[in-house]
């Protein structure tokens, strides 16, 4: 192999490569490891995972350009140095100082992350950033840009779903993507071979990815390797998985004990064969680079400017208790304004299709991505037909895994600020993507505000069947297709989430969704795609409520965190009933009826945000009428229908004249398929007449 170690070959991109620097940033990274991997033993801060055996990563990062974009994992201190040339950050992370470019202090050491240097927030969960860059490439792909995403695993990551799911959107897509799998051999105390079957460059290239194996041991064989690999991508052939072969020079962690499940042969062994700092070493002396003796005296330059360095860091401040509330979530900032389109009564349905219409007309990278919603019927709701119809290659149908959907949405609104919707055909199977989800909310508050992930995901909810549970047939639903979603959704930190009851709100709240810089998730009642207002059981439509079945044209958003106050009747309100989607009109309809027969009045408090949900709303309806009942379509099991009525009990106390009181569906899975069982599963307008005329006899 020849290599020109001062200028590249003219048809690459990659800085032309300084082999002394690089192997500068090599000594470096296991000085680092070294000094750190002593501290923690001295006992100076809980944790340490290392990189020695791993430091060629800085030869893979050299090939690239340097506005690729990384996502790295904890061995990658050497990727990080070679990126960043910070020798600062792994320290302040390592004694938690707030200066730390990673987290400020917050995440463990080794979780390398920076938003300026474009690298990907490091999860503690392996493989976990896979479906993240997978959307990463996507978005790059899709502004035809010419960079790429390099993404790295161990041997243990390739067996997680989550980057198979990455596999599966490179190869699907055919993603700017350059997978390197950085195989040491072991996973904790698990060999290799028990991650995959067969040679994983034949799985890989069995299932459409271009693969080689390299072996990492060889700085100057893993820089060639790589150069050549991203010329393939970024020739349009495609992704690249990359298997590089390496050793574990140290324990998994400074929490392993090395002897308890390694021979003596097998460390020696490797320590002597696979070490990539020496064997870099011996062949810039062998090319007559280097002289032996700068060996050690690069390694004493190094060491001594750590230790400045560690003694400077040292001097810089702590985190405080009092933060540790920040960058939680961000509420967008409502600004006030009034929809000016002529308005039309409508079905939820759509002014969901106009919402995403909206949002397509004023962001031209603006999609939808998600089972069938590239299809001529826009889904299986058809909630994306308009932006099929209007405009090209904005819905785009995925293969059939959430978890790859939600990573596709994430990781393309991480790149450029703007949110991307993800459609979940049906709320129950968002369990697969349930850790994406969970680790997307959780960005903004382990990197400390670096990184927001402006994630919509928009999912069909809720029971079987059309129209208000009390006026329509049986939805026939069960399971899999009638789970209320808020149980799980409002449970997650970081994640607001949002269930409209109406039209109106459903395309003003839609709107806004899309300006969060924190993840959404937007419940659709499936029951209220196509329901008309709310009525009485006399027939007559229910007035407080009916008007926002009118929608304006064009744009125009309503405040996140807002509940909506409906007053049925006249006078003071003598019940507040909170509640949110369906069982908003199941509460209008027994309001209604009550007050037709006894007058008076009572208050619908709609919470349409239920993540964060409006507490002074309800605080003010509790005050005025004095009672309370909480409605929610979920099963009775801890559910945020059962948050909210404990938050009453907490915060109300006094305000009440009566017990507080609760209605939801049984604690059951889920609605049964049958009718009989089907209709005693759920809590119906009757349920909460029945409640209140004995709230009202209390
Ligand atoms: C999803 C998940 N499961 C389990 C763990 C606990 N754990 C931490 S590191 C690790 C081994 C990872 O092995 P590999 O991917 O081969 O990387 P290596 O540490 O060998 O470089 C495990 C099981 C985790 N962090 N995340």
């Amino acid at each position: 192999m020849t290599i020109n170690t001062r200028a590249v070959e003219t048809s690459t991109t990659a800085q032309p490569l300084d082999i002394l620097a690089l192997y500068r940033t090599m000594v470096t990274a296991r000085v680092t490891n070294d000094l750190l991997k002593t501290r923690k033993t001295q006992g100076r801060f809980p944790f340490y995972i290392g990189c020695a055996g791993h430091e060629s990563m800085a030869a893979v990062v050299a090939a690239l350009d340097e506005s690729d974009w990384l996502s790295l994992y904890y061995r990658d201190l050497a990727a990080w140095l070679q990126r960043t040339g910070d020798i600062y950050g792994p320290l302040r992370e390592a004694y938690s100082r707030t200066t730390g470019p990673m987290g400020a202090g917050r995440n463990m050491p080794s979780h390398y992350s920076s938003k300026r240097q474009r690298i990907l927030p490091t999860f503690s969960e392996v493989g976990a950033l896979g479906p993240f860059a997978g959307g990463v490439g996507f978005s790059l792909q899709r502004h035809q840009s010419k960079e790429l995403i390099m993404y790295t695993a161990g041997d243990g990551g390739v067996a997680t779903n989550d980057f198979n799911a990455l596999f599966r959107q490179v190869a699907v897509h055919k993603l700017p993507v350059l997978i390197v799998v950085e195989d040491n051999g072991w996973a904790i105390t698990a060999a290799s071979s028990i991650q995959w079957g067969g040679r994983l460059v034949d799985w890989a290239r069995g299932g459409g990815v271009y693969a080689e194996e390299v072996d990492g041991t060889d700085t100057m064989a893993t820089y060639e390797a790589t150069t050549r690999l991203v010329e393939h991508i970024r020739s349009g052939q495609g992704p690249v998985l990359m298997h590089l072969r390496l050793g574990l020079l140290d324990a998994h962690s400074s929490s392993t004990d090395i002897k308890s499940y390694r021979k003596k042969e097998e460390i020696e062994h490797t320590t002597a064969t696979k070490d990539p700092v020496k064997n870099f070493g011996r062949w810039l002396v062998e090319h007559g680079n280097i002289q032996e003796e700068d060996i050690e005296r690069i390694r004493k330059e190094v060491r001594a400017e750590l230790e400045r360095a560690e003694s400077q860091v040292l001097q810089e401040p702590e985190p405080t208790a009092e933060r540790v509330m920040q960058y939680v979530i961000e509420v967008p900032e409502w600004r006030e304004n009034t929809p000016r389109g002529a308005r039309r009564q409508s079905t939820m349905l759509a002014a969901i299709n106009e919402a995403l219409a909206e949002l397509a007309e004023r962001d031209p990278y603006f999609f939808v991505y998600g089972q069938d919603v590239g299809s001529p019927k826009g889904g299986v709701f058809g909630a994306t037909s308009t932006l099929v119809t209007k405009f090209t290659d904005r819905a785009i149908s995925s293969p059939l895994n959430e978890q790859l959907i939600v990573g596709i949405a994430a990781g393309a609104g991480m790149i450029d600020g703007k949110a991307r919707c993800a459609e979940i055909q049906f709320v129950d199977y968002h369990q697969s993507a349930a850790q994406t989800i969970r680790l997307a909310a959780r960005i903004l508050y382990q990197n400390y505000g670096d990184w927001h992930v402006p994630l919509l995901i928009r999912t069909k909810s809720g029971s079987g069947g059309g129209g208000p549970i009390s006026s329509s047939t049986v939805g026939g639903g069960a399971y899999g297709h009638s789970n209320t979603g808020e149980q799980w959704f409002t449970t997650i930190p970081g994640m607001i989430t949002i269930c409209p009851a109406t039209p109106f709100d459903a395309k003003g709240l839609l709107l806004e969704a899309a300006r969060a810089q924190s993840p959404v998730t937007f419940l659709e009642r499936g029951r209220l795609y196509r329901s008309e207002p709310p009525k009485d059981s006399h027939g007559n439509i229910i007035a407080a409520i009916a008007e926002y079945w009118n929608v304006p044209d064009g744009y125009y958003t309503l405040p996140i965190g807002k509940a909506r106050r409906l007053r049925i009747g006249e006078g003071p309100s003598s019940v507040a009933i909170i509640c949110w989607g369906t069982m908003v009109l199941e509460a209008c309809t027994a309001a209604a009826d009550i007050v037709n027969r006894e007058g008076g009045a009572i208050e619908v408090v709609d919470l349409r945000t239920l993540a964060p949900f409006d507490e002074e709303a309800v605080a003010a309806a509790v005050r005025e009428a004095n009672r309370v009942i909480v409605v929610t379509e979920e099963a009775d099991l801890t559910s945020f229908g059962r948050h909210v009525h404990s938050w009453i009990v907490q915060n109300c106390f006094y305000d009440l004249d009566g017990t507080p009181a609760f209605i939801s569906a049984l604690p059951a899975p889920a609605a049964p398929y049958n009718a009989p069982e089907e209709i005693a599963f759920y809590p119906t307008a009757k349920t909460i007449e029945a409640k209140i005329e004995e709230l009202l006899e209390e």
